[in-house]
């Protein structure tokens, strides 16, 4: 295939209600959608790039600089036979793993479609359906945070991912306990913390945690280890894990017991996929997390997540959950057992809404071979 044609839009999204961690709270989504056109086939990926360098080094306008002056350029007008291809002739760039990502997203999307295969059996996905959770932000009060698990229970979740920061973080555990005592219930500190909260994250053990979320430094390893000796809970890593590499020094050094897979933060579906493949040689549960994408990202994570070691409920919730009105039709719905069916049409198996695309585009650039 020659990739003729790829467009970059920053798009800006309203999410349905503010939502607050240990980094801050947001209120819009702002990402980069990348299309790209071939021989009469399109392709759709969604680069998870924020504004700011808070969660990831990488913002939107970092991205949006790699994948114009180097990636675009490296594929534009090339003969590639697959995204093996596209990815050996950009392999040179090190790091910008989320605009790497976009791109490997886009350009897998018009290879499954150009073969008639949904993106899931692309990536060697086996479920029809697979099992999704939801990420709770902080809320105002307590009450408010039981209130808001109480509605997702209610739509069907079964697993509540909670966020604690700092002072937020030992008696919000408490309280959903003691009105939910039996839900799967994992936390995510997103960095929040140090070795010096040993205490209060060795307390998070009496609650029947599935797993904590990357308590400690975003580029940490080390620390985990000697957190994960004091700690039954199984540790999760999230902002640290990059690559492959990464993922076997964690496992190796016993930083963590579960790894949460997003293809943003470590390059693509390829890397995502050698993680998994490696985790699961390991007898390790991966999950797939998530960064709040529109319907375009969301479909290539429910495609993803169709692989067989993704064992826990991914951060794949329905549409509503984020936003009133998506770029994508179908919605993605969840289901009252808790699952979410994967698309089976070509490619990302949903069909992208120009005019609501075109809404919420706040910048496009065009690159033509
Ligand atoms: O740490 O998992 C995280 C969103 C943006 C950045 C980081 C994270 C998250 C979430 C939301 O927790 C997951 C989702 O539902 O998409
Ligand atoms: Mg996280």
């Amino acid at each position: 295939m020659r990739i003729k044609r790829i467009e970059l839009r920053h798009t800006k999204m309203e999410l349905v209600s503010p939502f607050e961690t240990s980094l801050g709270v947001e209120l819009f989504e702002e990402h980069i959608i990348v299309r790209v056109d071939g021989d009469g086939v399109t392709g759709w990926g969604e680069c998870v790039v924020e504004p700011t360098p808070s969660y990831s080094y990488e913002t939107l306008q970092t991205a949006w600089h790699i994948l114009k002056d180097f990636l675009i350029p490296g594929i534009l007008g090339k003969e590639i036979t697959g995204v093996g291809d596209a990815l050996a002739l950009n392999a040179w760039v090190r790091g910008h793993r989320m605009a790497r990502a976009g791109l490997e997203a886009a350009l897998s999307d018009a290879f499954a479609r150009a073969r008639g295969v949904s993106l899931s059996a692309f990536l060697g996905g086996t479920r029809v359906r697979i099992p999704v959770g939801v990420s709770v932000g902080l809320q105002a009060t307590p009450a408010e945070l039981l209130r808001v698990i109480g509605g997702y229970l209610a739509d069907g979740y079964k697993r509540i991912k909670i966020k604690i920061a700092p002072g937020r973080d030992i008696a919000l555990v408490q309280a959903v306990r003691k009105e939910f005592p039996d839900i799967q219930l994992q936390v995510d500190a997103n960095s929040a913390f140090t070795l010096n909260d040993s205490d209060m994250l060795r307390s998070l053990d009496d609650y029947s945690l599935q797993l904590v979320e990357q308590p400690l430094g975003y580029d940490d390893i080390y620390d985990h280890s000697l957190l994960q000796r004091q700690m039954r809970t199984p540790i999760c890593l999230d902002e640290s894990i990059y690559n492959l590499s990464d993922t076997r020094a964690a496992l190796a050094l016993g930083s963590c017991r579960i790894i949460n897979i997003k293809p943003g933060r470590v390059g693509g579906y390829t890397e995502s996929i050698k993680i998994h493949d490696f985790c699961a040689s390991q007898n390790v549960p991966v999950w797939h997390g998530g960064m709040d994408e529109s319907g375009i990202g969301r479909a290539g994570n429910v495609a993803l997540a169709s692989l067989s070691n993704f064992m826990l409920p991914g951060d794949i919730s329905a549409t509503k959950r984020y936003y009133r009105e998506d770029i994508v039709e179908p919605a993605f719905e969840v289901d009252a057992d808790g699952t979410m069916a994967v698309p089976t049409k070509p490619g990302i198996g949903v069909d992208v809404m120009m005019e609501r695309l075109e809404r919420v585009t706040v910048r496009k650039e065009e690159f033509r071979m």
